[in-house]
């Protein structure tokens, strides 16, 4: 499997509970390499832009309110099979049904305030790489 990468954030409840070096221990121990890392506060306007795909769901409001609410950690991760591995690794969206061992599982607290994002494909780490970092 070819090294390539993800994108990942540590969001506004994690950054806020002091868990950036805890997730970014986990990260590494799971074997990714830091390539680009940057804590910053996104305005509601640049939230809604990162999320713009789900603009059409229910909970899209809210999640840009929550997701500008507070500073953010944003990183690119370097990795053999690097998307797939990172979604294992954060667990599912909901921390209820996340897996033991999950950064979300450990972390998140709800659907929502779920700790960290991961891309969900070659393409999208690539976009939202560039939307933080530029290149
Ligand atoms: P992410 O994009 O942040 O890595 O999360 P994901 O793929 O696991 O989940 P996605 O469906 O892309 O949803 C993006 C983020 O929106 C919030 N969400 N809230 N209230 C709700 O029902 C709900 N569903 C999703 C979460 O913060 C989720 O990570
Ligand atoms: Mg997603």
């Amino acid at each position: 499997m070819a090294t390539n990468r993800t994108f990942t954030m540590i969001k506004p409840d994690a950054t806020k509970d002091n868990h950036i070096g805890g997730i970014l221990g986990m990260i590494e121990q799971g074997g990714f390499r830091i390539v680009e890392l940057q804590k910053v506060e996104l305005t509601p306007e640049r939230a809604g832009e990162f999320y713009a795909v789900h603009k059409e769901r229910p909970f899209y409001g809210d999640l840009v309110k929550y997701m500008s609410s507070g500073p953010i950690v944003a990183a690119i991760l370097e990795k053999d099979n690097a998307v797939a591995d990172f979604r294992t690794l954060i667990g599912a969206t909901n921390p209820a049904n996340a897996e033991d061992g999950t950064i979300r599982k450990k972390y998140a607290k709800s659907i929502e305030a779920n700790a960290v994002h991961g891309s969900d494909s070659d393409e999208n780490a690539e976009i939202e790489g560039k939307f933080f970092f530029g290149k």
